[in-house]
């Protein structure tokens, strides 16, 4: 038994520690605050029509209450092939022995056993077909190469791994079926992003996969495009992407409608293989949708015995100057750059972490997101619904003059930009639309910008065209496009004496300024501002790299100084949270092979600079 003695100076301690620690915590003041999420998007908005969920988790609403819809999500076999024999083996047609099962959607480079592994790999499962039909898959990305037989037989390819495709196959028959698919997540010199790129080559087939039975008509999609918005009303015009599986032209009636009112009726015309039908519609007293007020409007095309459902917003993003105005009122644009990227889910980032993400962006105050990539359609229908605008891009990464003068390159940037406006014409949160990043010396290319800024006018003149500039350099090429993007830093990351530096920020001021003196009539955004490294928790006094104090600082100096400036139009953080790099980027400035620029963690934790950030962007408020 222990005696009084004993114990007493325990009990006095203890008491003395609970009072201390006690009033340690009433007197405790810490300065950091958390501002709340704005009250319009918490919780979500609800729609009144298309709430359905989606079965396949690929979108915010059900997209069909017609066709049947299958989820090819879940468990698949899965073999690598490190040898590269599974084409002359025929594993299309015979699946060997599987080494295991992967989860889809989802990425091999996120499980313990293929951490590391680049090379090809194949998946296979098996489903049912409820009645026989016209079946057509469709793969919301597959990273990077890949081939897809259906019951032993090729039935198409991909290249590039960041939007959609399709495979229609006419007559399925009811019952088991097997779906195997060999995907390539080698990048070379000619690959679209290309070979050493700065993040994460995630291989797999890491967004979702789903079939569904459509009629011999059917819609591959609509763009629901405002032509004119006033106050009293607004003039849209619907194109309609259609498919007819027959050789002759068939008339079908397309009915379409706005918040479950029909507003549009008619009979079209519908040619074999792939056309488009237009029709006007018009809306009075039109809702338009912001940041601060995401108002989306629900529509339902439907065509002969098919139909989609889809969302859209409408806004007006137009240039006076150099200043932006988004619905007639000064903008300024308050971000940060996001990867599809987790230490758990890789770049197949689930429903929940993509939702979380988006409301980190928005407590920390940002009205907008950039990627170097189309993101999930998950992650752009958030950025519809809690009002974030997206700049989105094609991963034509830092090509070298040499590469962008090579046509194969030049015509995969082509193809892949057409499909991300293919895919999010509709999001009103789109910004604009990026035909690549920093690409070297590229005042030498002028010719091959010009080729590809004139294909990018093609495809849509309605949404704001550009490409990033690295380091505030500037030449003609930038008047080719409608805003000038470029990536700064007022103190420099990537010098051995990394230190912040009066003279060095004065230097990288009067770089960016040459941008307003040789293009003061367009709006400027800093598209990457900031980019410092931090290991998360390591502190110093003294400003040090890899310090979250040195980050900070880059991070509020740079950031503060491009929403001061008038001519400036804003700007995004680089980046949003650490991510991890290709593995030749395992050393040198990537600690522990991750880029360690996140404001959060690879976890979401917050860094110091993550609320010098929110304090800054809190302070800027555009109008509501
Ligand atoms: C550039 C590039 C980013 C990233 C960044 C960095 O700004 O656009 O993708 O590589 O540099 O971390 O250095």
């Amino acid at each position: 038994m222990m005696r009084i003695s004993t114990i007493l100076p325990i009990i006095i301690t203890a008491a003395f520690c609970a009072v201390g620690f006690s009033t340690l915590l009433k007197g405790q003041s810490m300065n950091i605050t958390f501002p709340e999420i704005p009250p319009s998007v918490l919780p979500a908005p609800r729609m009144d029509f298309n709430d359905g969920q989606d079965p396949m988790e690929c979108r915010l609403f059900r997209t069909t209450t017609i066709r049947t819809q299958i989820d090819l999500g879940g468990f698949w076999d899965f073999i690598p092939d490190a040898d590269d024999v599974g084409m002359d083996r025929k594993y299309g047609a015979e699946f060997p022995e599987p080494e295991t099962q992967l989860w889809i959607p989802g990425t091999w480079n996120a499980t313990a056993r293929y951490w590391q592994y680049q090379g090809p790999a194949w998946l296979q499962r098996t489903f049912q077909v409820p009645e026989a039909g016209h079946m057509r898959f469709t793969f919301g990305g597959v990273f990077y190469r890949c081939q897809v037989w259906l019951d032993g037989k090729l039935i198409g390819e991909n290249e590039g791994g960041y939007s959609p495709f399709s495979l229609v196959v006419r007559d399925i028959s009811e019952g088991a079926h097997t779906l195997t698919v060999r995907v390539d997540n080698r990048l070379d010199d000619e690959s679209l992003p290309k070979d050493g790129v700065d993040w994460f080559p995630y291989g797999g087939i890491f967004r979702p996969v789903y079939a569904e039975l459509v009629p011999a008509v059917f819609i591959d999609r609509y763009h629901v495009i405002p032509q004119r918005i006033a106050s009293k009303k607004a003039d849209l015009n619907v194109r309609v992407y259609t498919r007819n599986l027959g050789d002759q032209v068939t008339q079908e009636r397309i009915e379409f409608l706005i918040n479950g009112e029909p507003v549009y009726s008619g009979a079209h015309d519908i040619a074999a293989g792939e056309s488009v039908v237009e029709f006007s519609v018009s809306l009075k007293r039109p809702h338009v949708w912001s940041p601060a007020d995401p108002y989306l409007y629900s529509s339902r095309l439907v065509l002969g015995e098919d139909d989609q459902v889809d969302r859209f917003g409408l806004r007006s993003l137009t240039a006076e100057g150099y200043r932006l105005l988004l619905n007639g009122e000064r903008f300024k644009l308050m971000g940060a750059n996001h990867h599809d990227d987790h230490p758990d889910w890789g770049s197949a980032l689930p429903p929940h972490i993509i939702q979380r993400d988006i409301e980190i962006l928005k407590r920390m105050g940002a009205n907008a997101v950039r990627g170097h990539y189309p993101p999930s359609q998950l992650f752009m229908d958030f950025c519809d619904q809690y009002g974030l605008f997206f700049m989105n891009e094609v991963p034509s990464w830092q090509y070298r003059p040499e590469q962008l003068a090579k046509q194969v390159i030049k015509d995969k940037i082509k193809a892949q930009y057409h499909d991300m406006v293919y895919r999010d014409m509709n999001h009103p949160s789109i910004f604009s639309w990026s035909l690549g990043n920093e690409w070297r010396e590229f005042e030498k290319s002028y010719d091959d910008i010009k080729e590809l800024v004139d294909y990018a006018r093609t495809v849509d003149e309605t949404h704001f065209i550009t490409f990033i500039t690295g380091g505030a350099h500037i030449d003609r090429s930038n008047a080719l496009v409608d805003i000038i993007c470029t990536n700064w830093a007022k103190y420099q990351w990537y010098w051995d004496q990394t230190i912040l530096d009066d003279e060095v920020g004065e230097q990288s001021i009067a770089q960016l300024n040459k941008i307003h003196e040789s293009f003061g009539d367009k709006p400027v955004i800093l598209t990457e501002f900031g980019g410092s490294g931090s290991q998360a928790g390591w502190h110093n006094w003294g400003n040090v790299k890899w310090s979250e104090e040195y980050q900070a600082r880059n991070v509020w100096d740079s950031g503060r100084y491009g929403l001061e400036q008038d001519w400036l139009s804003g700007g995004c953080v680089w980046q949003f949270c650490d991510t991890r790099t290709a593995h030749v980027r395992m050393l040198g400035p990537r600690l522990r092979g991750w880029n360690v620029k996140g404001v959060v963690d690879g976890y979401r934790q917050p860094k110091m600079a993550f609320y010098k950030l929110q304090e800054l962007f809190h302070s800027y408020p555009n109008p509501e």
